[in-house]
């Protein structure tokens, strides 16, 4: 099931923006994990070509409404999280989604290569959970109880690779 409604619990910490709801199932991948450990977002359809202003002012007012680390994703000419990252300090990580010509090669290389002083994390092409792990992480630099949770969850993951050996 895709899910584009925003999180309705109180103070999202992270925000979910894409491009265009056709991104969806991808974000979708870092909705579920910030699901999975409690911890609230917002998500937002924006775009960096057809809501130019929009998004703008939903970036430079983020910080101020409790927002603590924002995921853009995009594909195509992926300018998203780029432009995000241009107008606001908070960790901005970006999710260069599958395009149909290229396969996301654009995306990728539109997301990752941005100038010195702006930064953008960019995870893998389609990376939706590792969007919502590196989320997490920022979060539990000062959350002793969600690094306790990270910790469990790696561990956990370890646990499955190791038995799937046959
Ligand atoms: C980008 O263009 C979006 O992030 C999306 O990945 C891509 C295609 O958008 P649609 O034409 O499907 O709306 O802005």
């Amino acid at each position: 099931m895709i899910l584009l409604s925003s999180d309705k619990s109180s103070n999202p910490v992270v925000a979910i923006l894409m491009g265009s709801a056709s991104d969806a199932e991808i974000m979708e991948q870092a909705k579920q994990i910030l699901k999975e450990f409690e911890v609230s977002c917002e998500v937002k359809v924006l775009s960096a070509h057809r809501t130019p202003e929009q998004t703008i002012e939903y970036a430079k007012s983020a910080k101020g409404r409790g927002i603590k680390v924002i995921i853009a994703g995009a594909g195509g000419a992926a300018h998203l999280a780029g432009v995000v990252a241009a107008v606001t300090t908070l960790p901005v990580i970006g999710i260069p989604v599958k395009s149909k010509s290229l396969n996301g090669l654009d995306s990728l290389l539109s997301m990752v290569q941005m100038p010195a002083g702006i930064p953008v994390a960019t995870v893998a092409i389609d990376g939706g959970a590792n969007a919502g792990l590196l989320a997490l992480e920022i979060l539990a630099l000062n959350n002793p109880e969600l690094s306790t949770k990270l910790d469990a969850y790696r561990k956990k993951m370890q646990e499955k690779v190791l038995k799937s050996s046959v």
